[in-house]
């Protein structure tokens, strides 16, 4: 059976797990990283080396790096519509997940820190407000893109929806004033309406 290794509040852990769950695959997870811990041991590290967590076992085979893994998933087990056949629709995939990455998660864990993790009394508001604007910024791009789809890749949820629909579901569901933007949240609903996402994505926000 496959495991992965990683607490279920991570948002890349729910990235692997919403994946897994979707390709209708068993998976054991186990609780690791935050107050869980076990992420430093010699043993963990071994496995991955940046003490970070998720991390996937299938077997012999071991990956750290959720957008990696949750490409491997797709690419090992996904049909039809998770597995992109094309190398051009790999291409936007690879794009829109790596710009999730690179751009959109760097000010969406800052958000996420100031209001989720930090005390109200220590929040620094300069901070929470530029978070927003940037990531508001950001948020357009795929509002933009989603006009006349209904996913990122097109009329089918694929693993380009993955890392975004995750992240998305952190950006209607914390505390704060949110910009209109009405295909993104329509695209969101209709993530939320999907029991895989449901179980392993909306959970509670800690
Ligand atoms: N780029 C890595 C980032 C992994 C990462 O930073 N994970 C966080 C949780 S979201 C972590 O390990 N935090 C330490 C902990 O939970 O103890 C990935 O996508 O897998």
């Amino acid at each position: 059976m496959i495991q992965v290794l990683g607490r279920p509040n991570s948002v890349n852990v729910q990235k692997v797990m919403w994946c897994a769950a979707e390709l209708g695959l068993q998976v054991e997870r186990q609780d690791i990283g935050g107050a869980f811990g076990g992420n430093g041991t010699a043993d963990y590290l071994a496995k991955n080396p940046n003490g970070r967590i998720p991390t996937l076992i299938d077997g012999d085979y071991v990956l750290w790096e959720s957008n990696a893994i949750v490409r491997y998933l797709c690419d090992q087990y996904g049909k039809q519509n998770w597995q992109p056949e094309t190398a051009k629709l790999h291409g936007h995939t690879s794009q829109w997940m790596d710009w999730y990455l690179t751009q959109l998660h760097p000010p969406m864990t800052t958000l996420f820190w100031q209001l989720v993790r930090t005390q109200k009394e220590e929040q620094d508001h300069d901070a929470i407000q530029t978070a927003i604007k940037t990531c508001a910024n950001f948020w357009q791009m795929l509002e933009n893109h989603l006009t006349d789809r209904s996913y990122v890749l097109g009329d089918n949820i694929s693993m380009a929806d993955i890392p975004v629909g995750c992240s998305a579901y952190r950006w209607h569901n914390m505390e704060f004033e949110r910009p209109s933007l009405p295909n993104l949240e329509a695209w969101w609903k209709r993530l939320a309406e999907r029991s895989a996402y449901k179980t392993n994505v909306m959970l509670p926000i800690i």
